[in-house]
């Protein structure tokens, strides 16, 4: 089956292209189509928005990644708004802005949450959910990974995720578990 990755998050496309490998689908790239405004308040609208514009506008199958860091002192910000958390452009200035935030909190209690959406170009669509549990650092630890990995040490655990491969990741990761229960879903002909 041939099927859009429809983000335009190199990391994201790193993790799902390894953990989807086994299923022998085609993964193909979003040819430079834009990916619409996310302008939903939750992971699934957004996810959902994503994959059915790629789904629609391609005639295939489109899977899309709406994900986030909730950080418990600060109510469960960012959120949906991981990807532009106080304006700043670059993965190392959220870092930075995110650390000035926390400066002096005790509490470093944070998950990060992963909706992935298999779209249909017929209109049906399967929604897989994923979390990690954690803790975050003073400063940044290791090179792997995207956006908040250096900072995040999942439970259980004593390196950040920016210090793991990517196959370590997907072992535990809220977007490894998504992707995992959907090619679970698919091996047993059961699509959520
Ligand atoms: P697409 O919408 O094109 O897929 P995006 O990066 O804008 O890419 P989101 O809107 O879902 O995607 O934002 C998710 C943000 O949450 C992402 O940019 C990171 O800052 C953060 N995030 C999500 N999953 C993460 C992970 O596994 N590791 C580190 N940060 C993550």
């Amino acid at each position: 089956m041939r099927v859009v990755v429809a983000t335009g998050n190199a990391g994201k496309v790193r993790e799902i292209e390894e953990a989807l490998g086994g299923l022998g689908w085609r993964l193909e790239g979003l040819n430079g189509l834009p990916l619409p405004e996310e302008t939903g308040t939750t992971y699934e609208e957004n996810a959902a928005l994503k994959a059915c514009a790629a789904a629609l506008t391609m005639g295939l199958p489109a899977l899309a990644d709406d994900s986030g860091l909730e950080v418990e002192v600060l109510g469960g910000q960012p959120g949906v708004y991981s990807a532009r958390f106080g304006n700043r452009a670059t993965d190392t200035e959220r870092n930075l802005y995110l650390l000035e935030r926390m400066r002096y909190m005790a509490n470093r209690r944070a998950r990060f949450v992963s909706v992935v959406i298999l779209a249909h170009p017929d209109g049906q669509i399967e929604t897989y959910r994923g979390e990690l549990t954690g803790t975050l650092l003073e400063g940044p630890r290791g090179e792997n990974g995207f956006g908040y990995d250096p900072l995040f040490v999942p439970d259980g655990e004593t390196r950040t995720l920016a210090e793991m491969t990517v196959a370590e990741k997907r072992q535990i990761s809220h977007r490894g578990r998504a992707l995992a229960a959907l090619m679970r879903a698919h091996a047993d002909g059961r699509l959520a």
